[in-house]
């Protein structure tokens, strides 16, 4: 049977456990930049089997929360080398979390002081979180958004692949592509943000032409197996829904298999949230949407996440029903999770009043065991 504390090779990477940090945003990185204090939190964090990066923004128009470190500047980029260099020394690996918001904006954030950029021009029912001048946070309504242009689609494609270069070049192992929780490619992908009646709207085929042709780029661009990506078929997170996400996401698997790619990484249910969520009478068949990927000969490691506690995630990887499992805020308050998770020691608590924004309290200073 296999363990969650055994290696496994996934893309180019042999890791040494099943226990992957999920990404998570910490909107401690000021003038977009990553820091000495980003570098121990990451450092801290390196036995996890698999560190995943906070979203970082392909481009300022990807921006949509303050202090949230970007790939587009050199400053950034050398910031990132600094993490992943210090994650390689402490015997890790990271993977880059390619993120561009979409609606999920504010006015304040973008170039120009511009409309944010989606699919459709449909403001998210949802919030963003700004810091003010004088460094106190606030959640905000995000702004309308401006539908994109057919035109301007290929060049955003360009942008994930710029981004994912540069990213593989500052250090990192992999990158994940966030097509997940309601930002751009999840715009793209579900009804309810989609009303686009070009070929980038409508059908299952046209809704994932956006998806596929970034995960088309990126792999070509830096290979498959260093390529990720991270989906959330039924999440209502930032206001994005779909009557049917069944047959658009197992199409969007089946695509995905022939791209070789390092992982599939799965938020089950509603993010950070039940994981039994889903849209009308049918739940979501997690197991098929895996079987529907490896039917067509997808061989990417399937990470699991959501929720997950110990010994469902023993049972998980025992089973087969994914090779990794990720945590979020475990990995938060508990720098060293892999150990307490495999001597079953007592978690930290973590706190929800420093998860975003701040300095070391709450971000690199949680216990060590011993
Ligand atoms: C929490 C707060 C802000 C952003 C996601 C990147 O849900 C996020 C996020 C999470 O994917």
């Amino acid at each position: 049977m296999t363990s969650l504390f055994d290696p496994i090779t996934v893309g180019d990477m042999t890791l040494p456990n099943r226990i992957a940090m999920a990404p998570l945003t910490r909107n401690r990185s000021p003038g977009n930049v990553p820091n000495d204090l980003n570098v121990i939190y990451y450092r801290q964090r390196a036995t996890a089997g698999l560190l995943i990066s906070e979203g970082t923004a392909i481009t300022q128009q990807g921006q949509g929360y303050a202090q949230v470190p970007g790939l587009y500047t050199p400053e950034a980029l050398e910031g990132w080398k600094r993490v992943t260099g210090a994650v390689h020394q402490a015997g890790g690996h990271i993977a880059a979390q390619l993120w561009h918001v979409g609606r999920v904006s504010h006015t304040s954030l973008q170039p120009n002081g511009a409309k944010p950029v989606a699919p459709s021009a449909i403001q998210a029912k949802s919030k963003t979180y700004l810091i003010g001048e004088d460094g106190t946070g606030a959640f905000v309504e995000t702004s309308e958004p401006r539908a994109l242009e057919l035109s301007e689609i290929p060049g955003i494609v360009q942008d994930y692949r710029r981004a994912a270069r540069d990213a593989i070049d500052a250090g990192f192992d992999a990158v994940e592509i966030h097509a997940a929780n309601g930002y751009l490619i999840d715009q793209f992908l579900r009804a309810g943000s989609n009303h686009r009646t070009d070929a980038y709207g409508g059908s299952i085929e046209n809704r994932t032409r956006f998806a596929l042709e970034v995960v088309d780029a990126i792999a070509t661009e830096i290979g498959g197996p260093k390529t990720g990506i991270r989906i959330s078929p039924v999440t209502p997170s930032n206001d994005v829904s779909d009557p049917d996400p069944q047959p658009l996401f197992n199409y969007l698997v089946e695509k995905l298999a022939a791209h070789n790619l390092a992982f599939i990484h799965v938020i089950e249910g509603a993010t950070g949230g039940d994981r039994d969520f889903h849209e009308g009478s049918q739940p979501f068949d997690w197991a098929g949407m895996k079987s529907a990927y490896r039917d067509k000969g997808g061989k990417a490691a399937w990470i699991s996440n959501n929720s997950y506690e110990r010994a469902m995630a023993i049972e998980t990887v025992a089973s087969g029903r994914a090779d990794m499992v990720s945590f979020g805020k475990q990995f938060i308050a508990n720098p060293d999770l892999v150990r307490r998770l495999k001597e079953d020691a007592p978690l930290n608590t973590p706190n929800r009043s420093t998860f975003y924004g701040g300095g070391a309290e709450g971000y690199t200073d949680y216990p060590f065991l011993d």
